[in-house]
């Protein structure tokens, strides 16, 4: 190791919390290590200071409040303590200019009332009540508020810092002066995604401050077993010129205050990112359930004796000459707040909502030009061709639509859908603009780090700005890189009541030759399982343009499957049944969501499919057909949630007898989804059990003789539908 960083490391493990951070902030950066004495604000002090008190105390008796709701059974859920971060939470709260935005962590009450949420609308969220912020569907501070700018918080930790980095984003995207101020745990620091999000801000560069609230313990597991580094402010450096660390002591509310203004500053004037380390100690157990014997006594009793309150105190009476009775005031107005608004929420009822199906997705949306089945004339085209159509079509109707993917920029993308669009959308020229990149603005059309998970996090921040992501994904295999964020944040945001998040994933999916276990996936039950996903599955060029053309304008975050294996399929090579070689009409349409097609019409069974297994199932009817004399129904499902339940079971009414195709494996299967339903809802116009055809339950193999064995095959689709013509 070069001597620099040797000493480097010396000097930060030699920081004694006690005696070194009293007035001094340790910086970071690429210069070096440097304690710099910090500057107080241009403002009234004294004041400062005493607003800074009553937050603090409004954040103690609050928290007092909701303890005691907790032992009296009338709170549900959990509560984690803040008691030790309120300098922290306050001091950095009040840094923020009512523009900037704020993500929280676990213990930032503070910032929380700082921001304007009252003591009356926590306790409401706590006990369940209508008027807590998520109206009885979450607990404790998993919530936010877009006035006043707090990003919804949920418990999986890391989650939010690259969601706000897209509320960054979007703040460099309208070419405004805010900022965003994100919170994390030392424990959250250890996760992949703050990584990613990290490295996305300083790529991007987005004007954003990380605060990290370094308690010593990540429930509990102390830093030594969670890090290594002597100061996670250290982290700063391997991300680039423009992030830089800090280290302060965040029990001084002024210390904190101070730097966090300072850093906001920074990352709107100078596009400096600040990752600021507030030493501190959790003085309770992780949460009201945790005993917290594991600290040994001696830490805590160090600890003690720097209180955040205590210390703010003392400054006030030594420094400012604050007397006792104005002292008593400021406790007596937090005091006051917090019993008022206890009582009015012991008054307030809970949730009074009739059917919460409802809840999951944003209003529908009626749109001018919508075509249900695809026209006689048109242009054939190629799948890929009407999906990038779409993409430019309402590209250029909304100039808030952007796309976010790994390499769809300056190379077009793995499969070459949005070749061309940096040039039109962002006015670069490649590879001609090569050797000016550090002056390119990806701005409609961003090539994103290698960093699933941290790409849907910035589209979902971007949404808070008003902008309507469109995320690809170079396969839909890769879809689980950010399953967290998905499954946890984007699904279930609308019920929480933080909506809308109109994002589309683009998902490259199904099985091609060779493409095997990695490259094969089929997205749609994935994340089925999860309400709060609207999935299509178009395999037609015609449904393909109007479901994304609905999908881009639509609230909800849609799921869009799209079959990697037919993008350059000529409609003019014949490889194309007729029945998917659909025209595409001229100018600006939306197929709506939840209407199947009827393919062709039938009176002896119904074949059911969507997607890639269309090809199969056509192929299979034309044979039996063509063997048996039967008639056929085809059914392409097209959308899968919502599904047209409607058009199976008419069918099954007229056919009674139904088969299921899906290139899927079997087990949990949109196809058994399908079944499921119809044998709860259909049971009776059924002459016959339901068949389900799909690939086997092992993971996709790459030989052509494993490959003929594993999928859901002509020949298998023939004869489950023989036996059920026979039945
Ligand atoms: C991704 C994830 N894994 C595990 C948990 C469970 N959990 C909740 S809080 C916590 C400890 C968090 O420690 P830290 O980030 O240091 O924050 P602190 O509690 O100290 O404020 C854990 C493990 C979680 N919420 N999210």
């Amino acid at each position: 190791m070069p001597r620099y960083f040797a000493e480097m490391y010396r000097k930060l493990e030699k920081i004694d919390p006690f005696k070194d951070l009293n007035d001094v902030v340790y910086r970071i950066s690429a210069e070096g290590i440097e304690s710099q004495v910090v500057t107080e604000s241009q403002c009234d002090l004294r004041e400062l200071y005493k607003e800074l008190y009553y937050y603090m105390h409004l954040t103690r008796k609050t928290e007092r409040e909701i303890k005691l709701l907790i032992k009296k059974g009338k709170a549900l859920g959990k509560h984690l303590s803040s008691l030790g971060n309120e300098a922290t939470a306050v001091g950095a709260g009040y840094a923020l200019k009512k523009e900037d935005w704020f993500a929280p962590a676990i213990r930032d009450l503070g910032t929380h009332l700082v921001r304007g949420l009252t003591p009356y609308e926590i306790m409401c969220q706590i006990c369940a009540k209508k008027d807590g912020p998520t109206h009885g569907w979450d607990a404790s501070l998993h919530f936010g508020d877009f006035e006043k700018r707090i990003i919804p918080f949920v418990s999986h930790l890391g989650i939010m810092l690259p969601i706000a980095s897209g509320c960054a984003f979007g703040i460099n995207f309208h070419n405004s002066e805010d900022a965003v101020l994100a919170f994390l745990g030392d424990g959250a620091t250890s996760i992949g995604i703050v990584h990613e999000a990290l490295n996305i801000a300083a790529v991007k560069e987005l004007p954003m401050v990380v605060v990290i609230e370094n308690n010593q313990w990540a429930f509990g597991t102390p830093n030594f077993f969670e890090f290594r580094s002597p100061t996670l402010a250290l982290r700063a450096l391997g991300y680039g010129r423009n992030v830089e660390g800090f280290l302060i002591d965040g029990t001084n509310v002024g210390m904190v205050y101070n730097t966090v203004s300072r850093a906001l500053d920074r990352a709107r004037n100078e596009k400096i990112i600040s990752i600021i380390v507030a030493k501190t100690m959790r003085m309770a157990g992780h949460s009201l359930a945790d005993s917290h014997k594991y600290v040994p006594e001696e830490m805590l009793e160090k600890w003690r004796k720097k209180d955040p309150v205590d210390a703010l105190l003392k400054r006030l009476t030594d420094e400012f000459q604050v007397d006792d009775k104005t002292l008593d005031q400021i406790e007596e107005r937090a005091e006051q707040t917090v019993k008022e608004d206890l009582a009015r929420s012991e008054k307030c009822s809970g949730p009074k909502v009739k059917d919460i199906r409802r809840s999951i997705f944003m209003p529908e949306i009626v749109h001018e030009n919508e075509i249900v089945l695809p026209p006689n004339n048109g242009d054939l085209i190629t799948y890929r061709e009407a999906i990038r159509g779409a993409l430019i079509t309402r590209m250029t109707k909304d100039p808030n639509v952007i796309l976010l993917g790994e390499d769809i920029g300056l190379s077009g993308g793995a499969f070459k859908v949005t070749e061309g669009l940096s040039r039109i959308f962002d006015n670069i020229e490649w590879p001609e603009d090569f050797y000016k990149i550090n002056k390119i603005y990806q701005r409609r059309v961003i090539d994103m780090p290698l960093a699933e998970s941290g790409i849907v996090g910035m589209a979902v921040g971007s949404t808070y700005l008003n902008l309507r992501p469109i995320v690809e994904f170079e396969f839909a295999d890769f879809s689980s890189s950010a399953f967290m964020i998905m499954v946890n944040f984007v699904a279930n945001q609308i019920a929480r009541g933080f909506g809308p998040m109109p994002i589309v994933f683009r998902m490259p999916s199904g099985w091609t030759k060779g493409s095997s276990s990695f490259h094969s996936a089929h997205p749609e039950s994935w994340f089925a399982s999860t309400p709060g996903f609207k999935i299509v599955a178009p395999i037609t060029s015609f449904d393909a343009r109007g479901l994304l053309n609905s999908a881009i304008l639509d609230d909800s975050p849609v799921i869009f499957v799209e079959y990697k294996g037919i993008y350059n399929l000529n409609p003019e090579s014949g490889m194309i049944p007729p029945e998917l070689n659909t025209p595409v009409p001229e100018g600006d349409y939306t197929v709506p969501f939840g209407r199947a097609r009827i393919l062709k019409e039938g009176v002896d069974a119904t074949v059911i499919s969507y997607g890639s297994q269309m090809f199969r199932a056509i192929e299979a009817v034309k044979r039996v057909e063509a063997e048996t004399g039967k008639t056929i129904e085809i059914i392409d499902l097209r959308s899968l949630i919502p599904v047209d339940f409607e058009c199976i079971s008419e069918s099954i009414k007229k056919t009674s007898r139904v088969l299921v195709t899906c290139e899927a494996s079997k087990t949990g299967c949109f196809g058994q989804t399908i079944v499921s339903r119809i044998s709860e809802e259909s049971f009776e116009d059924l002459d016959a059990p339901v068949v389900l055809i799909a690939a086997e339950d092992t993971p996709v193999p790459f030989s052509p003789e494993l490959e003929e064995l594993y999928l859901p095959t002509v020949g298998k689709i023939v004869s489950g539908l023989s036996k059920l013509l026979e039945f």
